[in-house]
């Protein structure tokens, strides 16, 4: 493997990262994060995810036992949008209306528990929370995607502590599964074969770069991951949506979902911000042969729970650079337990 700047190239969007590995050991004297509290009541009365809360508007949340699922009240999409006509008829400044829905997922009625920490069977009716959601938004007529996705950390701009996910979802198919669906489209008519299986299969023989494993789940930091801790999850099975995945199937993804966020708490011993999401097939009702169900997890810290990660000058300006190279930081999260949190170790 390279020990000096060179690119590597993502198949899945088709674009291009620098790395840097030898520029790892640079001094830092700029922003260092607020380190996130690690004690947090098991019910916040102030938080307006918690059971038997009020939300802004007045709506009072039930005293829910499971997960618990509602309209975003603030909703980035809306249902019926008026279809305006654009009055900009210059070509280069074109508008449309869009429209969709966006709920939001609690995991659970505990204000204190985050992925790693909660039991597998609730991790399970978490992922079937995002399964049956997934189904109700696809099936509609207006619907063409759905994205179901955790933003985790006050770093990553997350509104509340009290673990939750989101979906969003829209008529039309947004820039990143596009770029993902002409990929493994185009993979598939050259050669059969289902790209993201075909590179976990390399990942599998390779092994530097793998994360965490089991029956139908490979965790890998991708060859070409952009962020420092980045991870690509990949389903082993022919499910292309979530709904795709047999009760098998469902329980191996909670028990990995589980060890790659010990994992990754377990890294700087802090809770570890991210976002992570999952890339279903489009919702259109096809088969998608292509397409190999998906997460991915972009964390930003880089070398302690306090230092993160910035996507600035050349970032912006070029494309994405990262320092330490994807089998360091498998390496890195390998060596760690991905059984016993840090904070139950004591
Ligand atoms: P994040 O913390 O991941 O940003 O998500 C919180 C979401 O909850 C956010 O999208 C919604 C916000 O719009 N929300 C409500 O729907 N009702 C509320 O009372 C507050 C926040
Ligand atoms: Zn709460």
């Amino acid at each position: 493997m390279f020990t000096s700047s060179h690119r590597r190239f993502n198949p899945l969007t088709r674009e291009w990262v620098m790395v840097s590995p030898h520029r790892a050991k640079r001094p830092w004297l700029g922003q260092v994060e607020k380190r996130t509290s690690d004690s947090l009541p098991a019910y916040d009365p102030d938080c307006y995810l918690c059971p038997g809360n009020e939300r802004a508007g007045g709506i009072k949340n039930p005293a829910y036992t499971g997960t618990f699922v509602f309209d975003n009240d603030f909703s980035a999409l809306l249902p019926a949008v008026p279809h305006e006509k654009d009055e900009n008829t210059h070509p280069l400044m074109k508008a449309e209306s869009e429209s969709g829905i966006c709920r939001v997922v609690c995991f659970s009625p505990r204000h204190d528990l985050t992925l790693p920490e909660l039991d597998l069977p609730v991790i399970q009716n978490v992922i079937t929370a995002w399964t049956r959601e997934s189904v109700d938004l696809a099936a509609r007529q207006d619907i063409a995607y759905v994205q179901v996705f955790e933003n985790k950390g006050a770093v990553m701009g997350c509104s509340n502590p009290h673990p939750h996910s989101q979906i969003w979802s829209q008529s039309i198919l947004p820039n990143e599964p596009a770029k993902e669906l002409a990929s493994q489209t185009d993979y598939f008519n050259q050669s059969q074969k289902k790209l993201l299986h075909e590179y976990i299969k390399e990942e599998q023989r390779q092994k530097d770069r793998l994360v965490a494993v089991n029956e139908y789940f490979t965790a890998v930091v991708p060859f070409w991951a952009i962020w420092p801790f980045e991870v690509l999850l990949v389903g082993h099975g022919s499910a292309a949506r979530l709904n795709d995945l047999n009760s098998a199937e469902v329980e191996s993804l909670a028990d990995i979902l589980k060890r790659i966020t010990i994992r990754y708490d377990n890294l700087f011993e802090t809770s570890f911000p991210y976002s992570m999401g999952f890339h279903q097939a489009p919702a259109d009702g096809l088969e998608h042969k292509e397409w190999v169900l998906h997460a991915h997890f972009y964390p930003p810290l880089l070398r302690s729970a306090t230092v993160k990660k910035f996507m600035v000058g050349y970032e912006l300006l070029c494309m994405p650079q990262r320092d330490i190279t994807p089998e360091v930081a498998a390496q890195r999260l390998r060596e760690l337990s991905d059984s016993v949190h840090y904070r139950s170790a004591g």
